[in-house]
């Protein structure tokens, strides 16, 4: 009796990752995929049919990346402070003056919903390129309550533009806009009485997200902000802990926080609790690296306390215009010392978890067939070579994505 299949690959080395700290590697198994789904995992055999045949020829395929944190819409670059901090002035210095995320709110509150969809297509399609099938996207440079809902919208069209999944946080509280310097917490009144209500009840936000920082929001006004979400019914996750300590891990754990992301500050009591409420650590090695931090989060300690590390790209135009997953994973490798194993699991299982997504990030029976096909052999190279484009082949929900590998398609 035969079985049919929508598409068989054969002859790949698979990096299944169903294993929590190798790549799980099996050699010359044939993937069957029906529907969008991984239908089949196992040895070849003549019973095996299907209306599409692809010869891996030995090449290395993984679980299509996701990257679990973003802010990829947005108008204006930032060149001007680029050039300043290349001259040695400090991100929060330059922030306090009045360019950082305020300059990027200015660019994004005067663009169009067209406009600022059309300049961020172009950085998806970036990220697509290197294996990414799932993209978290923030709001957070419109701080008020139109452009943040613009801001979300312009998320939820690039999912039905592109083949991939968006998952969207609503980051209202990423900075205290101008209007409210005199009175941050009636801008979180702001975020929590309308953004917040908004966003959910229009259907825009996966996440409430928060900046807890002394140059963005306190712990005090996080609570209030996920409070919040709670009542609105929306997870929530948390930037924590980057620049310094404030207890954002033990807040973002304290809620049930999908994930806290960046960790340089956190200490360890700060993982215990991330580790004991499941929250996943995401890393966040692309910011840290071009903003030139020398504080690294405390990997070995998340090793210890068993915390899941995440790796994401957080494609954004201040600390991190970084558009590929595969050098997010090199970052992550070299600056970080995540095992190579370590940064592939944490920019595909693990990314997964942080969007609360279970049926993605592996190459497993009944999981959906987004997967990645690389120009390379051995999984560690992923981590190794730093913007190589490696890509063979893309396929989100078992569809080929035209143009995006090396296999013209
Ligand atoms: N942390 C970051 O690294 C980005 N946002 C945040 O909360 C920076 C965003 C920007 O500078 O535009
Ligand atoms: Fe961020």
């Amino acid at each position: 009796m035969s079985v049919h299949f929508d598409t068989l690959v054969t002859g790949a080395r698979i990096a299944t990752l169903g294993v929590s700290d190798d790549y799980g590697l099996i050699n010359d198994a044939v993937i069957g995929i029906v529907d969008g789904r991984i239908a089949y995992l196992g040895p070849r055999s003549t019973e095996l049919t299907s209306s599409e045949l692809v010869d891996a020829e030995g090449r290395l395929l993984t679980p299509a990346l996701v990257d679990c944190h973003t802010h990829l819409v947005f108008a204006g670059e930032r060149l001007a402070d680029f050039e300043r901090r290349l001259q040695g002035d400090g991100y929060a210095e330059i922030a306090a003056d009045g360019g950082g995320i305020k300059r990027t709110m200015a660019a994004t509150r005067k663009a169009t919903e067209d406009e600022l969809f059309d300049l961020a297509v172009p950085r998806a399609l970036w990220l697509m390129r290197s294996g990414v099938a799932t993209i978290e996207i923030k709001s957070g440079y419109g701080l008020a309550v139109d452009s943040e809902l613009r801001m979300l919208r312009v998320a939820r069209r690039l999912g039905e533009a592109l083949p991939v999944t968006v998952s969207t946080s609503l980051l209202g509280a990423h900075a205290v806009p101008p209007e409210f310097t005199e009175d941050p917490d009636g801008y979180v009144d702001l975020v929590c009485e309308e953004m917040i209500p908004r966003a959910a009840a229009e259907g825009l936000a996966d996440a409430i997200d928060a900046f807890c920082e002394s140059i963005a929001f306190s712990p005090q006004q996080v609570e209030r902000i996920f409070a919040a979400a709670a009542a609105a019914g929306l997870p929530v996750r948390l930037h924590a802990d980057q620049l310094s300590d404030l207890g954002g891990a033990e807040l973002a754990a304290s809620h049930g926080a999908l994930s806290a992301d960046h960790l340089e500050h956190t200490t360890a009591a700060g993982l215990e609790a991330l580790a004991a409420a499941g929250t996943v650590a995401v890393l966040i090695p692309g910011a840290a690296t071009f903003l030139d931090e020398s504080q690294r989060p405390p990997i070995a300690a998340m090793r210890r306390a068993g915390v899941r590390m995440a790796v994401a790209s957080d494609l954004n135009p201040g600390s991190a215009p970084l558009g590929s997953m595969q050098l997010a994973m090199a970052l992550a490798a070299t600056r970080f010392g995540l095992t190579p194993a370590e940064a592939l699991h944490g920019a595909t299982r693990h990314a997964a978890a942080a969007l609360g997504m279970a049926d993605r990030g592996e190459v497993r029976l009944g999981q959906r067939a987004d997967l990645a096909l690389w120009d390379v052999e051995d999984p560690a190279a992923l981590s190794y070579w730093f913007g190589a484009p490696l890509l063979s082949q893309l396929w989100i929900e078992g569809t080929v994505v035209d143009g995006v590998g090396s296999n013209a398609g």
